[in-house]
């Protein structure tokens, strides 16, 4: 079983993640940020993984420090989860429109972390969510799963479209990188490790 858990306590934020690559969609995900709860939920179902997030943290300052350790543990949890990484596919892609929103995922599970990311919202807010966080929580997300991440937002008026459309395509583009392909022998690198 390709899974892994997260258990992180802070003076900012306590969480407790469970991570399955291969799942069925299940998300159980209690967060004190709402938005970031409606996009892992999306990110779960669309990359077809079994996610448990349970995240306290000090909202009352903003959501950056809990969206931040999610998205710490969440890079964590899939690194572990993924092993030596035999067989897999390593590379990912996914175009998803959200009515007129479309954003392009593209990753390589390299150990070269790094963020790449084109992507200008419209409105610094969504309900209480400052949108400035989702290049956060990506960053982080990469930095810890040690992957190398590529998002565009190729247009888009509405925020919250636009964001749901990123991380659907980061569920899906995921999803097809730690695909076990069985044409593939060993570890997907001429370098013979990743
Ligand atoms: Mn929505």
């Amino acid at each position: 079983m390709r899974k892994a858990e997260r258990a992180r306590t802070t003076n900012e934020t306590d969480i407790e993640l469970s991570f399955a690559i291969d799942g069925e969609g299940q998300a159980e995900i209690k967060t004190d940020v709402p938005f970031m709860t409606h996009m892992l939920d999306l990110f779960t179902k669309h990359g077809q993984f079994d996610l448990s997030i349970h995240a306290k943290g000090d909202v009352d300052i903003d959501d950056h420090h809990t969206t931040e350790d999610i998205g710490i543990c969440l890079g964590q949890a899939l690194l572990e989860a993924l092993g030596d990484k035999k067989g897999i596919k390593r590379y990912g892609s996914a175009f998803v429109p959200m009515d007129e929103a479309l954003a392009q995922v593209v990753v390589d599970l390299s150990n070269r972390p790094h963020l790449e990311m084109r992507a200008d919202f419209p409105a610094a807010k969504v309900g209480t969510f400052d949108t400035e966080l989702v290049h956060e929580f990506l960053c982080k997300l990469a930095l810890e799963a040690r992957m190398n991440l590529h998002v565009i937002v190729h247009y888009g008026t509405n925020t919250h479209h636009m964001i749901e459309a990123v991380f659907k395509a980061l569920g899906r583009a995921l999803d097809e990188a730690t695909m076990i392909d069985p044409r593939v022998k060993g570890i997907p690198s001429t370098k013979g490790m990743l």
